[in-house]
């Protein structure tokens, strides 16, 4: 099995991203599948248009995308992409939308295609926080989360995909007031472990 995991660069004003740097550190191979790791810019569409030529280049079964959830304490696997993008904040190329479709064409929404209960499961066994969530919001993370279920489902059949919020680095959280965080290592180890569970179950 190969699996494509993706990461974000930074955006706002962070100075890094515990999504890339997560996935940076991930091994090369995870319970006997391939790892491949691909750096996504926090833009509307190129977000989608790099994962998409990593699809095309690699063929992988599985895309598993990984974004900063400032704010959030746990790991959160996502269960839905809603096909919205309705921007709080610029992304990195200075779009900021307001209740736009992802995909005109598409469905109102896509749930994933990966056992999210399970990934869940198997980060908790690991005694690191993580949930099942039901929004990826409704910035570039819903729009990949949304987007790779889409292309998948029209374009690519037989591949799954699915999406995990991570919460802030401690240097990120640092300064912040009230501001949960997680260390590199157990956001490390918990990706593993959602992997793992989803080589195990599909
Ligand atoms: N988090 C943002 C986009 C990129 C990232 O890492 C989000 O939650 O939409």
């Amino acid at each position: 099995m190969k699996i494509l995991v993706t990461g974000f660069d930074p955006f706002g004003k962070e100075m890094v991203n515990p999504s890339i740097e997560t996935v940076k550190r991930l091994p090369e191979r995870i319970a006997g599948a391939e790892i491949i790791k691909l750096e996504v810019p926090t833009i509307r569409y190129k977000s989608l248009q790099v994962i998409e030529e990593a699809i095309i280049r690699h063929d992988p079964d599985v895309i598993l995308s990984v974004g900063q959830a400032g704010g959030r304490s746990d790991i959160s696997v996502e269960r839905i992409g809603i096909n919205v993008d309705d921007f709080r904040m610029e992304d990195n190329e200075g779009n900021q939308v307001t209740d736009e479709p992802v995909f005109p064409e598409g469905p109102d929404a896509y749930f994933v295609n990966l056992p999210v209960k399970s990934m869940v499961s198997r980060i908790l066994e690991r005694s690191i926080p993580a949930s099942v969530s039901n929004t990826a919001g409704t910035f570039v993370c819903n729009h990949v989360t949304y987007g790779v279920r889409h292309l998948t489902a029209t374009k690519y059949p037989g591949k799954r995909s699915g999406f995990i919020h991570i919460p802030y680095l401690p240097q990120q959280a640092a300064g912040k007031k009230n501001t949960p965080s997680m260390s590199q290592d157990l956001m490390v180890e918990a990706i593993v472990a959602a992997i793992e569970a989803i080589v195990e179950t599909i």
